[in-house]
């Protein structure tokens, strides 16, 4: 890792969803004690705590066309992305903590500017790959990924003044078990590279990692930023997500590919979403995310 300093990133949002309580992912993570575990690596720490969110309880009529909550969730990545601009700006390295997936859209939106080729690895269950056309639930948090890359609502994809933030060729997905059919579609037209669990179940998680970290850089990325969603894990290592999906990647696995990406040191910022305390079993899935993100940063056994 070529940062010393680690600027933390609060985003308590459940908007992008239904399931309440994922806007306490942020606490569960810090009371978990990201901090301590980070200081511990030898890196500075600064908490610069969490992004605004509109608490307003809101009805159905804030929903425009099948995009449930859009204002709010537009505003609070508004804010984000400035946020994530002006810490990638100061030269420390964005650790954004969720909150529900749909904060990704900011997170990318203050990160894209500064690269020139950006590699992403989304580690998810599902694609994300949805817009208000082929959504089944009108949830923007299954929709990040399309957002990003220029595809949806322009109230989305225009957050920060550009578009599109990433390219569909720099983009890896990892975990993938959930998939729609208008993602499966933009998969195959956009040719994004996907390890689904049938590609981890056959050739393993390290030939995964090892595939996926070369196919990087191969794509010659100058920056790659983690997407990880705590649902990618198994419903059994990771059960407080609001979406769970059984057959998913193992604690061990996960580990490994923090491992694997802290060996490669390509990662150059990341976020952990979806980590809802009020569906988890006493912090677990919390402390899972601190557990991975000591493994990102660097901590070894020996
Ligand atoms: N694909 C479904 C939808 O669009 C489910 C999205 C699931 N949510 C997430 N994102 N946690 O990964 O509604
Ligand atoms: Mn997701
Ligand atoms: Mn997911
Ligand atoms: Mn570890």
């Amino acid at each position: 890792m070529k940062f010393k300093k680690i600027s933390i990133i609060g985003v308590p949002m459940d908007l992008g969803q239904t399931r309440r309580g994922v806007d306490m992912g942020p606490s569960a993570i810090r009371y978990a004690g990201i901090v301590e575990r980070l200081e511990r690596l030898s890196y500075e720490i600064e908490d610069l705590g969490d992004i605004e969110i509109d608490r307003a309880e809101r009805s159905d009529e804030e929903n425009i066309g099948n995009l449930r909550n859009l204002k709010a969730v537009a505003e609070a990545n508004e804010r984000l992305a400035a946020k994530v601009d002006q810490v990638i700006q100061s030269g420390t390295f964005p650790l954004v903590l969720g909150g529900d997936h749909s904060i990704a859209i900011g997170s990318l939106a203050g990160i894209g500017k500064h690269y020139l080729n950006l590699g992403v690895i989304w580690y998810d269950a599902h694609g994300d790959l949805n817009t208000a056309e082929t959504s089944p639930s009108g949830n923007i948090h299954g929709m990040p990924l399309a957002v990003s890359l220029g595809i949806g609502d322009p109230r989305l994809t225009n957050i920060a003044n550009y578009t599109p933030k990433v390219k569909p060729e720099n983009i890896v997905m990892i975990g993938a078990r959930s998939l729609d059919e208008g993602e499966r579609k933009l998969i195959k037209e956009k040719g994004i590279q996907v390890f689904t669990m049938h590609e981890i179940d056959r050739l393993g998680m390290a030939k995964v990692m090892e595939n996926a970290i070369s196919y990087l850089q191969k794509r010659g990325t100058d920056g790659v930023h983690l997407s990880l969603d705590l649902d990618g894990l198994d419903p059994h290592d990771a059960p407080g997500v609001g979406t769970p999906v059984i057959g998913g990647i193992s604690y061990r696995e996960s580990h490994l590919a923090m491992e694997m990406l802290s060996e490669a040191g390509m990662i150059t910022s990341c976020e952990f979403v979806e980590v809802n305390p009020i569906l988890d079993e006493k912090n677990k899935t919390a402390n899972v995310a601190v557990a991975l993100m000591g493994s990102l940063f660097g901590e070894k056994l020996l």
